[in-house]
């Protein structure tokens, strides 16, 4: 397990981060964080709690239907009828997006219609014909090209010889047009998906390089997650046929199949996307304090995913540390 040494470590860190805060004027980091949005960091935090509850009677119903199918499957023994659902059964190491559980899920004779996967593998697409496809989108709508340095120096995919994080991130080197993405492509529909979400943040970045720096940025850091996600929301089976990479557009009737498909990545990630910082907010604001970091972790869970660890945890353990935007200390609330 990699977690386990972060710990105290991490603990080390947010004392110096939140110097680094109080300095700039800020209570903490949490609250630096929170003052993005044109409103009192706490006016935001309020916010967020009236979006969640706007959105978490479709989540709640989703939870619910996943977990009447995980217990047909799996029985009384490991998914109970009601309560929370064990956290390793929903198809992603951090629960975080449950398509991958799609067919043990979807009710009988629901399927989508297509398979992106397979198309992918069919066609034989590599990690640079992906992100041409992603290109495409955005030249479509009348953007320019990406440079040649992109297609240069981006990394598609894992290099055989050394470590690499392979979380998938854009960046802007230059504040011009050296624009790079880097990633470990797979060519599968997850990645397709994930490199319009990426070419998203690196087309923003180049629409604002005529602005002076400090208006080089998006509004707020939820605007540029949101662009290459909304595109990703055309990646239909329209869209798909007309790149040719499906044969046909599946009829109406598939209609629930690609629906439960989108919710389950989609719906299900609504409260992660949301407790990762309402950790991070209080362990910055010291109302988590190290000697229950895990134990507060596994509350949130459950209180705003409503799953459990699949095993006893401990405060030995550290499994916030396993989510990327942890130690890299990238903000999550942008992603809710
Ligand atoms: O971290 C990301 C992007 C990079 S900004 C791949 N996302 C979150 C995650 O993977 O946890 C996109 C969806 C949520
Ligand atoms: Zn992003």
């Amino acid at each position: 397990s990699i977690a386990p040494p972060m710990r105290s470590e991490y603990q080390r860190f947010v004392e110096l981060s939140n110097k680094g805060a109080r300095e700039l004027g800020f209570a903490d980091t949490g609250a630096m964080w929170r003052s993005k949005y044109d409103m009192p960091p706490a006016a935001f935090a309020v916010e967020v709690d009236r979006l969640w509850g706007q959105v978490r009677p479709l989540y709640d119903q989703l939870h619910c239907y996943v977990r009447r199918r995980l217990n047909q499957k799996y029985g009384d023994a490991v998914v109970p009828a009601s309560g929370p659902i064990p956290a390793h059964l929903l198809g992603n190491m951090w629960a975080q997006a449950w398509s991958n559980i799609y067919d043990q899920v979807a009710p009988a004779g629901a399927d989508p219609g297509f398979d992106l996967d397979a198309a992918l593998k069919a066609k034989g697409v590599d990690a640079k014909q992906m992100v041409k496809y992603g290109e495409n989108f955005f030249t479509s709508l009348g953007f320019a090209p990406l440079p040649e340095t992109f297609w240069e120096r981006s990394q598609f995919t894992k290099p055989r010889d050394r470590e690499v994080v392979c979380h998938a991130s854009a960046w802007d080197i230059d504040q011009v047009d050296d624009l790079r993405i880097k990633m470990c492509i797979e060519s599968t529909g997850e990645d397709f998906r994930t490199i319009h979400h990426e070419l998203g943040h690196n087309f923003y970045q180049r629409a604002y390089n005529h602005q002076p720096p400090l208006f080089r940025d998006s509004a707020n850091d939820g605007f540029h997650e949101g662009i290459g996600d909304t595109i990703a929301l055309s990646i239909t089976p329209r869209y798909l046929k007309g790149l040719g990479l499906i044969a046909a557009e599946p009829d109406a009737s598939k209609d629930t199949g690609l629906l439960l498909r989108m919710a389950l990545d989609k719906i299900a990630f609504l409260p992660f996307g949301l407790l990762i910082d309402q950790w991070r907010w209080k362990v910055f604001s010291g109302e988590i304090t190290p000697a229950n970091y895990n134990a507060a972790w596994w509350d949130l869970k459950l209180k705003y995913q409503g799953v459990v660890p699949p095993v006893e945890r401990s405060e030995a353990d550290f499994d916030p540390g396993a989510k990327y935007h942890v130690p890299g200390n990238t903000p999550y609330t942008r992603y809710f």
